[in-house]
């Protein structure tokens, strides 16, 4: 009986905090927005976006993909703690050319350890400019995308197909050795039932790695 009363009590507790304390909240302002927005980001989305991020208590920049990235923008997964708890919470529903200031509380960032040049417990602001969104890797629209006969499972020819598509993209040379490796390896990960497809419930799936 006792031992039962330890397993809830943490439960319990929790319940009870959460309910006084309130959840830390990253503040968001809206500084521009396009006229025109086909979409908005969602959790699995790949964002690309350029930012500076500034502590809050004097000002102090501490990184900006203009000054910093050689004006490179970076790109960054949506609600995957890929970077801070303050940018999944804060990154939603945007458009593309939207620009945002986050004030991220330090639970949200860094917290009591800090990480650089930022000090334990510091507030961050940061100014982002969204610059474009793609389909996360594990998107339904990625799966609609690479089934090219809709039959709801993807044939190593379809995936073969997506991964030439995706490398000239980003100007790789294709090279079809090398394709047939990399097919390969995928099904072995992806298609758990071993039928020569990957379903959309296999592609869904997340793995480990994410
Ligand atoms: C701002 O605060 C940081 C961290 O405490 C410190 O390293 C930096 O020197 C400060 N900058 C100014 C201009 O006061
Ligand atoms: C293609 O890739 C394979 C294995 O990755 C490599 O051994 C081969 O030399 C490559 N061929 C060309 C033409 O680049
Ligand atoms: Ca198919
Ligand atoms: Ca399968």
């Amino acid at each position: 009986m006792m031992e039962r009363l330890l397993l809830v009590l943490p439960a319990l507790l929790a319940c009870v905090s959460g309910a006084l304390i309130p959840e830390p909240e990253v503040q968001i302002k809206v500084m521009e927005k396009p006229f025109i927005c086909r979409r908005k980001t969602k959790n699995g989305d790949m964002l690309l976006v350029h930012f500076e991020g500034f502590l809050e208590s004097n000002g102090t920049r501490f990184h900006s993909t203009y000054a910093d990235n050689n004006n490179q923008p970076v790109w960054f997964t949506l609600g995957i703690r890929e970077a801070i708890k303050g940018w999944d919470k804060g990154l939603k529903d945007m458009c593309a050319g939207e620009k945002r200031k986050l004030i991220v509380p330090p639970a949200l960032a860094y917290g009591k350890e800090g990480k650089g040049k930022i000090p334990p417990e510091s507030t961050l602001v940061f100014d982002i400019h969204l610059i474009e969104i793609r389909n996360g890797p594990r998107s339904h629209e990625s799966f609609q995308e690479m089934d090219l006969n809709d039959d709801w499972k993807l044939s190593k020819e379809e995936v073969k197909a997506y991964l030439k598509v995706e490398f000239e993209k980003h100007g790789s040379s294709v090279n079809e050795t090398h394709h047939e490796v990399l097919v390969e390896s995928i099904f072995e990960k992806e298609d758990e039932d071993s039928d020569g497809f990957i379903s959309a419930r296999e592609f869904t799936y997340v793995h480990d790695e994410l």
